[in-house]
């Protein structure tokens, strides 16, 4: 018996634990947080757990599929390829390259692979049809950051460690383990706030598990954030509590901000809002009154028609009240690589633009070089030029994971040609004509590019594969170079490191100019993402600048330091003005397009409210659509269930545990789907709560655990056409539903 212990960085949410892996002849034995991470120190999830299951899976795909006659067969690589050349580049030279569309999903986030490669997809295809969960998502956030501080990842973070006081809003990281924010252990850090005199304060339609948490908590009505924050800001200049504290020199637009918020007061908002006029001042009077106060807000408040704006007076807040880039209010982290605000000219930049193209059907803007995601069905549809024809998706699942999932799923059917990059044969891929696996996780090495841009203290981790791949099979990186490369005429037999050698070569050119062979030789034996991992790391802010800073980081400091957990790189502290890349060199607290779109919420402020609405929720068991098949996690009670207030169940005749019918009025007609009733007085009365990413009983899958307990899609309810214009973000929640007991 051969036993030997890995340390790994989880890649299934955005906490990134570092977690120890027991391997014994082969398999592995057993998962563990580790306790010797310098981040995440030993905690862990059901859900890091199941990366076992997920290896193990007999579901998860190993091999490509090709469809033939309407029926997924087993195919080998160089078949699939072939497949692959044989029907997209005709249609590309028949149609043009608008005529092709890529869609990428959650997990690329999570894989170093995946996010470094897509792009050389994406700008081989050459089509400005690129949509991704993003816009399911946090594209308002990126989008109010950007605008703000000059670059869609400079998001302002809790300073958890040293606030006395943090309000969350539309957030549930009990469940989620954070988002936007990498905060592993949440909940150990909000009790030692706690136990230090300090105070957690949640808003949100439902008592949940981070609310039971709270020292105070305040339903809102969904959708409403954006009146609530506008008057929280509104009582600052009414009562005259504006302060800036050391930033004030580098922030513009105060005053308009002022101007601007002047018809939201309490008492405006307080009916819209369902929350008292008094309980607004004294919000707004705690955080300006608390040296060290954080806001912060997720997924609630990006997942509505007013996504942007609510975003964008998250950080109005936190700057109004003193607590930008202070110690214990709202801090900007400094990653060691990939980092564009830590990286280049410091103090001003070029900014964000949105609108540099234009979705053909709807006319929506681009945003970080992408459109709505919820636009992708009706590009599909729509006769003329520039209809989509061919599709790639990129670990994604929008037939669940996306509003109007059925239209979509109706329209993949018309495709000429689809190719997806995924790990099972699910609601989305069975639409595929090829399918591509991915790889497991515990077969590939990790280091994220993302989620340090966002975490609670600066570190630099990199965990090594934990067992070894199948010799077929390639890296995710790899297919991806060969799809770029039969986009664009090259052949699928090209020989994908050679490719990434080329192109490494002409990249490491346009960025260090004459340094360029140095660094080219500096990483001679690493390849893909790994040699363009040690290029950000050495280029980094705490990089050996590839001699200058001799002792700085180099991926092989950073590979040594596994085992040990990591190198921590200390809390954060403040950046101002160094981090910031608007073209003013300053903070930017009234960008005029959001000044505009603020019309919108002022028109807005006495609309009826309906008497019954449905937003999402997350368990802490599952993970958007897809570890439903997993046995650790797919075990216990059922997690798909409606939660209605009792009021709201008496009212309607709805008994505990009984299937109940939930309907909706949408553009393309009348939607409905049937769901199990959980009575419950977590719910604000008039609120009804339940997940998406079930609906797995669709025909043409391969998920036969996730199948027995398929759950109801919630997204077959929604409206592809409501969106935030200003991001393109889909609304998710607050939607007027009606729901009756069904016989
Ligand atoms: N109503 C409602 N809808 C929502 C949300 C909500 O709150 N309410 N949340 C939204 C949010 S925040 C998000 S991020 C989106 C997510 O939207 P998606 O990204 O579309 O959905 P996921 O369920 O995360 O699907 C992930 C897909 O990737 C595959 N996959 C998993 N691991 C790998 C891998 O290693 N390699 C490859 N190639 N594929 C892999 C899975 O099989 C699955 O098909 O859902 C959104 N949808
Ligand atoms: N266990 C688990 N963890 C996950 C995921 C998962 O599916 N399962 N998904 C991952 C992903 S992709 C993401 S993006 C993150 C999301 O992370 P979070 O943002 O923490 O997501 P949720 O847990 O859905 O919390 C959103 C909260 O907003 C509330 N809410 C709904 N509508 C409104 C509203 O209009 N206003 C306000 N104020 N609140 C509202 C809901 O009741 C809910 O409690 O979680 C990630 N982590
Ligand atoms: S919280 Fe759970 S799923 Fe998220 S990274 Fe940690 S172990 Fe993985
Ligand atoms: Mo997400």
């Amino acid at each position: 018996m051969t036993e030997t212990i890995h340390h790994r960085i989880c890649p299934l949410c955005e906490a990134c634990c570092g977690l120890e892996i027991k391997v014994r002849d082969g398999q592995v034995a057993s998962i563990r947080g580790h306790n010797a991470d310098v981040f995440s120190a030993g905690y862990i999830c059901p859900k890091g757990v199941a990366l076992k299951d997920l290896h193990e899976d007999p579901d998860r795909l190993r091999t490509p599929l090709i469809k033939r006659d309407g029926v997924h067969v087993p195919a080998t690589w160089t078949e699939a390829f072939a497949e692959i050349e044989r029907r997209l580049p005709p249609l590309m030279a028949v149609h043009g390259r608008d005529a092709t569309a890529i869609v990428v999903g959650n997990p690329a986030a999570h894989k170093i692979g995946l996010l470094t490669y897509f792009p050389k997809l994406a700008r081989a295809l050459g089509t400005k049809n690129v949509f991704s969960a993003s816009t399911l998502d946090q594209m308002p956030k990126q989008l109010a950051s950007g605008l703000m501080f000059g670059h869609w990842l400079s998001v302002a973070l809790p300073d958890i460690a040293r606030t006395d006081l943090l309000l969350v809003i539309g957030a549930n990281p009990l469940a989620s383990n954070g988002s936007m924010w990498t905060v592993p252990d949440f909940k150990g850090k909000a009790k030692a706030l706690q136990a230090r005199g300090g105070r957690l304060v949640v808003i949100d339609p439902r008592r949940t598990e981070t609310a039971a948490l709270a020292d105070a908590h305040h339903f809102i009505r969904p959708g409403a954030d954006v009146f609530l924050l506008a008057a929280l800001v509104n009582t600052l200049f009414d009562e005259k509590l504006v302060r800036l504290g050391a930033v004030a020199e580098w922030v513009n637009g105060v005053d308009e901000v002022g101007l601007a918020l002047a018809p939201f007061t309490p008492e405006a908002v307080t009916e819209r809002c369902a929350i008292p006029a008094q309980t607004i001042r004294q919000l707004a009077r705690e955080l300006a009154s608390t040296p060290r106060a954080a806001v912060y807000a997720r997924i609630g408040t990006c997942t509505q028609t007013y996504g942007t704006l609510a975003s964008w007076l998250v950080d109005v807040l936190n700057t109004l009240t003193g607590h930008l880039d202070a110690p214990g209010g709202v801090l900007f982290a400094k990653s060691a690589a990939f980092s564009a605000n830590a990286t280049g000219k410091s103090g001003v930049g070029k900014g964000v633009v949105t609108g540099r193209h234009f979705a053909r059907v709807s006319g929506a803007p681009e945003v970080m070089g992408e459109l709505p995601i919820t636009c992708l069905v009706e590009e599909i549809e729509t006769p003329g030029n520039g209809k989509v024809r061919a599709l790639i998706t990129v670990g994604t699942n929008p037939v669940l994971s996306s509003p109007n999932g059925p239209r979509l799923a109706q329209a993949l059917d018309s495709l000429d040609f689809m190719v997806s990059m995924d790990i099972y044969l699910n609601e989305t891929t069975r639409h595929a004509d090829v399918i591509l696996p991915g790889v497991s996780p515990l077969e590939e090495l990790h280091y994220d590019v993302a989620f340090p841009q966002l975490s609670w203290r600066n570190h630099a981790r990199y965990s090594p594969p934990v067992l070894p791949g199948a010799a077929d099979q390639p890296h995710e990186w790899q297919t991806l170079l060969k799809l770029a490369a039969i986009a664009q005429g090259q052949g699928a037999d090209v020989d994908a490191n050679a490719l990434d050698d080329a192109q490494f070569s002409e990249d490491a050119k346009r960025q260090f100019g004459d340094g360029a062979q140095k660094v080219i030789e500096a990483t001679q034996g690493l390849r893909g993402p790994q040699r363009g991992l040690d290029v950000a790391l050495r280029a980094g802010p705490y990089g050996d600048g590839f001699g200058t800073n001799p002792g700085g980081l180099t991926l092989a400091r950073v590979m040594d330091s596994n085992a040990f957990g990591g190198i921590d790189l200390g809390e954060l502290k403040p950046r101002l003005p160094e981090m910031l890349r608007t073209p003013s060199g300053r903070v930017e607290l009234a960008p005029p397009s959001l000044l505009l779109d603020l019309q919108r919420a002022v028109a807005d402020l006495n609309a009826p409210v309906p008497a019954l609405v449905i937003i999402g929720r997350r368990d802490v068991r599952s993970n958007n659509s897809w570890m439903h098949n997993l046995p650790v996690l797919a075990k216990g009670p059922m997690r798909c269930t409606a939660l209605v207030h009792p009021l709201d169940a008496q009212r309607l005749k709805l008994m505990d545990g009984a299937m109940a019918h939930i309907a909706t009025e949408t553009s393309s007609g009348p939607r409905s789907i049937e769901a199990q009733v959980q009575i419950s007085d977590e719910m604000m009365p008039g609120v009804v709560s339940l997940p998406h990413g079930w609906g797995h009983n669709l025909a043409g899958t391969q998920l036969n655990l996730a199948a027995q307990r398929p759950g109801a899609n919630l997204n077959a309810l929604l409206d592809d056409q409501l969106r935030d214009p200003m991001s393109g973000n889909a609304v998710l929640g607050g939607v007027e539903i009606t729901m009756r007991a069904l016989a």
